[in-house]
């Protein structure tokens, strides 16, 4: 069971930020069931609807996942290959259980890898049928400036770096803010053997 306060230790633009909120150990036990979750459903780089692939790498764990192609964005039961989505891990799960603040978990886990270069635009997460529901965030691995503006698009925004084991939850008036991935720190962490970064979003999807 990983160790997480109860209070958040900052709160941005309603984004509640735990940090280190997840444990060496407990990153560790994580990164270990996203090699099972890789091994039956591998990294892609999702076709953007603008036809460009993105420099971010994603799977899913789940009962859905969160697909992109040129047809748009959608939650899918497979991944491109036709497998069905791994569950959810246990651990990541418990992260879930702690922080959401909701009794009902999450149907999809989408897996982001950031190698060297990668980083994601501003966008806002709503492909999802009820907003009600939080985003559970874990960062794992190298240090990313995230940076998180308004409901709507354009004004101020402010940025913070997340490292690993932080856990970001997105809900209530923040839960459509837009936000994203400036940039990452390369091999700023040891966590992975090769470097990177991995980004688990929950989410109640259906
Ligand atoms: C990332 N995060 O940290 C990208 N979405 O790599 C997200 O897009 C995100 O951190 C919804 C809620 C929290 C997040
Ligand atoms: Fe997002």
């Amino acid at each position: 069971m990983p160790e997480l306060p109860k209070r958040p230790d900052m709160l941005i633009r309603g984004f509640s930020v735990f940090k280190g909120a997840i444990d060496p150990a407990g990153q560790a036990r994580i990164v270990e069931c996203l090699r099972d979750v890789v091994a039956a459903a591998p990294l892609f780089s999702p076709q953007t609807p603008y036809g460009k692939p993105m420099s971010v790498r994603m799977t899913s764990a789940g009962r859905v996942g969160w697909h992109a192609d040129r047809t748009g964005y959608r939650y899918t039961t497979h991944h491109p290959n036709g497998t069905a989505w791994p569950p959810i891990p246990k651990p990541v799960l418990d992260v879930w259980r702690m922080v959401s603040g909701v009794d009902r978990d999450p149907d999809c886990c989408l897996v982001n890898y950031y190698g060297e270069g990668a980083r994601m635009g501003l966008h806002q997460d709503k492909d999802e049928a009820d907003f009600r529901w939080p985003v559970v965030s874990i960062s794992l691995g190298d240090d990313a400036l995230f940076r998180v503006g308004n409901v709507t698009r354009g004004g101020t925004t402010e940025s913070l770096w997340l490292g690993s084991g932080d856990v970001v939850v997105m809900g209530g008036d923040a839960r459509l803010a837009y936000h994203g991935i400036d940039r990452t720190r390369f091999a700023s962490s040891q966590l992975l053997p090769k470097g990177g970064r991995i980004n688990l979003t929950l989410r109640v999807a259906v």
